[in-house]
């Protein structure tokens, strides 16, 4: 069953029946101004911090989940029927209520057909602004003349602390203010302080918001939320709209909100167009000003217009052709647009995350977060990697997380040793040379960078002090010690635990940098790393093998994990792709791991992080216990995971392998069978019910997670095989043999790269020479010096 359909030209989905069983969502804005929409209009908006900037309020799991959000009412002055702009609230019978959504990157566009009214409800936040937009057009499609009341209504939060707005009632509920004047609602919080907009962080202080309505004639407000509403009644029939007449309340404590009334008369065919503009500061300064500026049609039109310009430019770095239309959906539009997302907002917002305690960039995801969008946006991830990297402390470790507004590089506390994770730093050897590799960038090892703490070195010198870091904190079998937790979170091994995972990540980083040393001619450098690199290798051979597969995790106390002989969580999937992808794993351990991971661990929506699941292990080890079998890390299909076993299958080779299980967990493979996903069909998730759980197929936590970094980077770097190098573009396509071939529009380092892969003979991989403008070169490198403005290129797959 679908809900919708890609609409790939337009880079768009489009929601086609209002109710999906989950409210489905989409960004807009950004860090200075952003906000979460939804398919009904439902959602809310910030400013710089989701937790610490709340404007419009949001009960998170209230039921129905996404109210209030920004709703346009209309009510019909005749008939006195009245009805909202999306579905929901007022969520007219769907016999008589036509509706679809376009989401596109940055807006959600709703059109409705009801009662002989056409609406179009536009949400989105012009590019650099504080301020959103609402556009509603009405037209009348009938043959009569038509008298409608239109109410423009939001809910506001009275602090902009999220938690205190929501929970410390006894204070919140005495600091708001909202009223009409000149043409706005003007709201505050806390409007007797004085403003101290250069700290943000200081809770004591003033702060200022504004929504303004542009078209037609204003014929009333409300400003306190209980007298729009009516007692004992809800968003899906206000009071005000009922009567037809807003009662001009002010909002003075208790609960504020903006409504603004809007009457309109339309004849047959006529469309009138109505404009709210919400935004941050005072309504007689930056309220003006915004209004001055933005509030005409036109300028609206202009915007969005140069809003779609940006993101499709974005979008156009990869273009594909394959014979997989749910795969050029992602990989053109929504994986892209995903990983871009999760770039931006991290793990803080979304109808789930709400921005308390992850409001900041989490170390280890931010650091994965831009292996997928290097290509797109490679100055934005040059400055985060520097942030990042002004995160590590002197030590090596890293500060389990890094907030912009709070991080002073030099100058942090360095991170309590009982609280570093292992792998903070170590995913630093996947995004800092992907970055180098797509830029060219090889100065950036040598730019100078503080640590955390104390101290500075170059980004060289980061990469060795991360190392460092884990080679100095093994346990008794010399691996690396899990600390506080390793990727897993789950994981409490004890501080000399060892966890098995860490230890193929040290041997990829010591390979990574030997590699980064050997081509700055740093012999000693070189030769450093690859003695480690034997050490370790020799403590992985000692301990690691289990037989069949690697084992996950040796605790303190000695217990193995991972291992045949454990009755929970016998074989995990991360050891098994990682020593695959550090490159530890000989051809028949790889075979052997993979053969398992099949096994026991593989189904139709991806495979599961271990099995069997976690019943009995003390949760002092295994957290994972803590969650119900075949959620999460207990045994779950935790998405983010999904990519290293496609990653591990195409080292090893099978490409049908990889693609099948590429294809069970790509949102846009799942659009027609939604009554098991729930969720947008495209956007991935963090984790889905496994083969382990009474709801095996259900999707959960769209959007932010490591998967859509890490999805899009496979699909672009390895299935289509369209790697940057230092010295070229690699086109090393690892795809289903039964694909013909495929077509790619690459843009790197600043030229236009056409792609075409052909696979006469049905393989997954090899190609032995390109054809360049005509002329044959032996390999797969396309180097820099056959790169024109634009370079057409064919490759042979067995050839
Ligand atoms: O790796 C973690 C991530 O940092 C937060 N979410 C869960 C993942 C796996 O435990």
């Amino acid at each position: 069953m679908n809900y919708g359909r890609f609409d790939s030209a337009a880079h768009e989905y489009v929601v086609t029946r209002p109710d999906t069983p989950r409210a489905w969502s989409n960004y807009l804005g950004s860090r200075r101004y952003g906000g979460i929409v939804t398919n009904n209009a439902g959602g809310y908006s910030f400013t710089r911090s989701p937790a610490e900037g709340r404007i419009l309020r949001h009960r998170y799991n209230s039921v129905p989940a996404e109210q209030p959000g920004r709703v346009f009412y209309l009510r019909d002055r005749d008939s006195a029927d009245y009805w909202s702009s999306a579905w929901q609230p007022v969520a007219k019978p769907l016999d008589r209520y036509r509706t679809e959504t376009r989401f596109g990157p940055g807006y959600a566009d709703i059109t409705s057909d009801y009662a002989g009214i056409k609406t179009e409800s536009l949400y989105f936040i012009p590019l650099n602004q504080e301020f959103e937009y609402w556009r509603l057009r009405v037209t009348n499609t009938g043959t009569k003349p038509r008298r409608l009341s239109v109410f423009a209504c939001a809910e506001f939060t009275t602090e902009w602390n999220l938690l205190n707005d929501l929970l410390n009632l006894q204070y919140t509920q005495y600091i708001g203010e909202a009223a009409w004047r000149d043409g706005f609602i003007r709201a505050s919080s806390c409007s007797r302080l004085p403003e101290d907009k250069a700290n943000f962080a200081n809770r004591d202080q003033s702060r200022w918001w504004w929504m303004t309505l542009v078209g037609g004639d204003i014929a009333g407000h409300d400003c306190d939320r209980d007298s729009f509403l009516g007692s004992y009644r809800s968003y899906d029939r206000p009071l005000a709209v009922e009567r037809g007449t807003c009662g001009n309340s002010a909002g003075f404590s208790d609960n504020t909100c903006g409504v603004i009334q809007s009457d309109i008369e339309l004849a047959p065919g006529e469309t009138r167009e109505v404009l709210v503009l919400l935004g941050i500061g005072k309504s007689e300064r930056e309220g003006r000003a915004t209004r001055r500026k933005f509030g005409t049609a036109a300028a609206c039109e202009k915007e969005f217009t140069a809003l779609k310009a940006h993101w499709h430019a974005l979008l156009e770095t990869l273009h594909v052709e394959t014979p997989d239309a749910d795969f050029d959906h992602m990989t053109n539009t929504w994986g892209a647009y995903n990983a871009l997302v999760t770039l931006e907002w991290s793990r803080s917002c979304s109808l789930v995350y709400t921005g308390e305690h992850r409001d900041g960039f989490g170390f280890r995801d931010t650091v994965q977060d831009m292996l997928g969008v290097v290509a797109m946006v490679p100055d934005i991830v040059r400055e985060r990697l520097v942030l990042m990297l002004s995160g590590q402390d002197a030590s090596g470790g890293a500060q389990p997380d890094v907030r912009p507004w709070l991080h002073v590089p030099g100058q942090m506390k360095p991170t309590p040793p009982g609280n570093y994770r292992s792998d903070d730093c170590l995913w630093f050897f996947n995004t800092i040379p992907a970055y180098v590799a797509e830029t060219g960038d090889s100065a950036f090892y040598d730019e100078v960078v503080p640590f955390a703490d104390k101290g500075k070195a170059t980004v060289l010198g980061h990469l060795r002090r991360a190392l460092e870091f884990n080679l100095a904190r093994t346990g008794r079998n010399g691996l690396p010690c899990g600390l506080l937790a390793d990727w897993n979170d789950c994981l409490k091994l004890g501080y000399k635990g060892e966890s098995v995972f860490v230890a193929f990540q040290v041997r990829l980083g010591l390979a990574t940098y030997a590699e980064i040393a050997g081509a700055k001619k740093l012999t000693r450098e070189r030769s450093w790393a690859l003695a480690e690199l034997k050490k370790i290798d020799r403590a992985i051979t000692r301990t690691c093998w289990d037989g069949k597969w690697f084992i996950w995790a040796i605790a303190e106390d000695g217990t193995v994990y991972g291992s045949a002989k454990a009755k929970e969580g016998r074989i995990y999937l991360n050891t098994q792709c990682w020593a695959i992808l550090s490159g530890y794993a000989d051809t028949n351990q790889a075979k052997s791991a993979l053969a398992s991971v099949k096994k026991l661990l593989a189904s139709d929506y991806g495979v599961a992080m271990c099995a069997p699941p976690f019943a009995k292990t003390p949760v002092k080890v295994m957290r994972a216990v803590l969650f119900n079998p075949g959620n999460k890390e207990n045994a779950g299909i935790f998405s983010h995971t999904q990519s290293w076993a496609v990653l591990a299958e195409i080292m090893a080779g099978d490409g049908d392998q990889a693609y099948d299980y590429y294809r069970s967990f790509m949102p846009s493979a799942q659009n027609d069978q939604i009554e098991k996903r729930e969720i947008e069909p495209f956007a991935h998730c963090q984790s889905t019910h496994s083969q382990f759980s009474k709801k095996f197929g259900m999707s959960r936590v769209p959007w932010l997670s490591g998967t859509a970094s890490w999805a899009h980077y496979t699909a672009t770097n390895h299935i289509l095989g369209l790697r940057p190098e230092t010295g070229g573009l690699r086109i090393d396509p690892c795809i289903p043999s039964t694909w013909p071939g495929f077509k790619a529009r690459r843009l790197f380092r600043g030229r236009e790269v056409h792609v075409e892969v052909r696979n006469p003979n049905e393989l997954n991989r090899g190609v032995s020479h390109l054809l360049v403008d005509g002329e044959r070169i032996e390999g797969n490198l396309l180097p820099l010096s056959a790169l024109n403005a634009v370079t057409r290129v064919i490759a042979v797959i067995g050839n």
